[in-house]
């Protein structure tokens, strides 16, 4: 891509309405648009990323047998009511009536309708287990929607639904989520703790908030420093494995703040280890049982004729959120980094220009072409800013890797530099060579 075809409406002041580096950088860099409080247009900058971060939390669901589907943004209140959740979850749902006078809702959540599309379809315990998931737009229509994407009133969701026989299936199902959410993490370049947390409208009694930590973050913490060590990558992807992975997760104190007891923090942590700070709850996963199956009368047969309410749990994933969210992640002196798996573009060509010389750009647009033609993935440079700004824009669109044509590029060889670390001079070959690599 060119630069100057990008639609990339870079602004430049920070606009006065955003408080957090995340919001600010995010509406600087043309990646967001706000179209009223709390609802923002993704403009292809923004959408690019989001959908990288996207396919990467369906690559890790589908790798635990979860299956994705789609359910609609809007819900009849016929099931909320059935649950008893339709008055319960209060003004942050936006409740809507159709020309029939009929009440519909923005699904804020989907625990009632995937309940009910259970209860419709499965009917014996042979059917079990099964997880569910779709990625989809949620509405809340929180009371101060701020901090641009990472508490807004629309957002990205991946959620997902397990249905299992009996409660220890159940856990089983829970902890591969968990499994499942520690490795999508570390894809994104993030180190997410699992924190004990309260369940609060989704309910249940048994509940973890995946959380980053950053100064900016809505969540207090309190944990042993000692559960930041744990390597997910010892553990494979099975039961046993599985297992052992959440005892080692179930020996560290880590909990947030409506969790958080003084004395037993006190008394189970070293002082060296104790850990009180803020974070971003990126994730967050329940398990209720039958709370929605029982009075949703989803029910399976079990081998002696007699019928069970399936136990479920539910597994929330803020794909939007995510995206500001690595921002304050990666943000660091004025330059930005996004991790590559989801990097907007792999590389940035930049060509030096001397006044009526126009050899860099040329050689510039020959190692574009030799880059796409080897499926690497560039942005090239062709306006004609001097080389001082352009560096600053890249800083701020935080693509990982630059080759610069200047003067230290001569015959095939070019500068090649890491966003925020070393410059090498290599052979266009080398260059591509290690992308190749880098992003495979
Ligand atoms: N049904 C459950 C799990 S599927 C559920 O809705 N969980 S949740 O309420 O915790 O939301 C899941 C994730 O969505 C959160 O961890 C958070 O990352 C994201 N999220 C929640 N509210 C917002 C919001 N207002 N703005 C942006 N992201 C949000």
């Amino acid at each position: 891509m060119y630069i100057t075809k990008l639609f990339l409406p870079i602004l430049k002041e920070i606009p006065s309405e955003a408080k957090i580096k995340s919001h600010q950088l995010m509406l600087r860099t043309g990646m967001i648009k706000q179209s009223s409080a709390g609802i923002y247009s993704w403009l292809p900058l923004g959408f690019k990323v989001m959908k990288k971060i996207e396919q990467i939390v369906r690559e890790e669901q589908n790798k635990i047998g979860a299956q994705e589907m789609l359910m609609p943004t809007i819900q009849s209140a016929e099931i909320w009511k059935e649950s008893g959740r339709y008055d319960e979850y209060g003004e942050e749902m936006l409740r809507i009536k159709d020309r029939q006078k009929r009440e519909m809702l923005y699904g804020p959540t989907n625990e009632e309708l995937i309940t009910e599309i259970f209860r419709s379809s499965v009917k014996s315990y042979k059917s079990l287990p099964q997880i569910l998931y779709h990625i989809q737009w949620k509405f809340r229509d929180e009371l101060r929607p701020r901090f641009g994407v990472m508490r807004c009133r629309e957002f990205f969701m991946k959620d997902a639904y397990s249905f299992d026989v009996n409660d220890e299936e159940g856990l089983k199902s829970y902890n591969k989520m968990f499994f499942a959410y520690l490795n999508t993490f570390k894809r994104l370049g993030l180190e997410a703790i699992p924190m004990a947390a309260e369940t609060g409208p989704i309910g249940g009694d048994l509940s973890h908030e995946f959380i980053i930590l950053a100064e900016t973050g809505e969540s207090k913490i309190y944990s042993d420093k000692r559960i930041f060590d744990i390597d997910v990558s010892k553990y494979k992807n099975d039961d046993p494995s599985i297992q052992n992975m959440r005892k080692e997760y179930n020996k560290f104190y880590a909990v947030t703040d409506d969790k958080f007891n003084k004395a037993d923090f006190e008394k189970n942590i070293k002082k060296e280890n104790q850990l009180i700070t803020r974070g971003i709850e990126v994730g967050h996963i329940f398990y209720f049982g039958d709370k929605y199956s029982n009075p949703l009368k989803c029910t399976v047969d079990l081998q002696k004729g007699s019928k069970v309410a399936v136990k479920m749990g539910s597994y929330g994933v803020g794909v939007s959120r995510l995206v500001g969210a690595i921002i304050e992640a990666k943000y660091n002196n004025n330059i930005m980094r996004w991790p590559e798996s989801i990097s907007p573009f792999q590389v940035v060509i930049i060509a030096s220009l001397q006044k009526n010389d126009k050899s860099n750009f040329l050689k510039a647009e020959k190692v574009y072409k030799f880059l796409k033609q080897n499926n690497v993935d560039a942005l090239l440079d062709d306006t004609d800013e001097n080389l001082s700004s352009k560096f600053k824009k890249y800083d701020l669109l935080g693509i990982p890797y630059q080759i610069i044509l200047g003067s230290k590029s001569t015959g095939n060889n070019c500068e090649f530099k890491e966003i925020n670390g070393k410059t090498e001079i290599l052979s266009i070959e080398a260059i591509k060579n290690k992308l190749q690599k880098k992003f495979n």
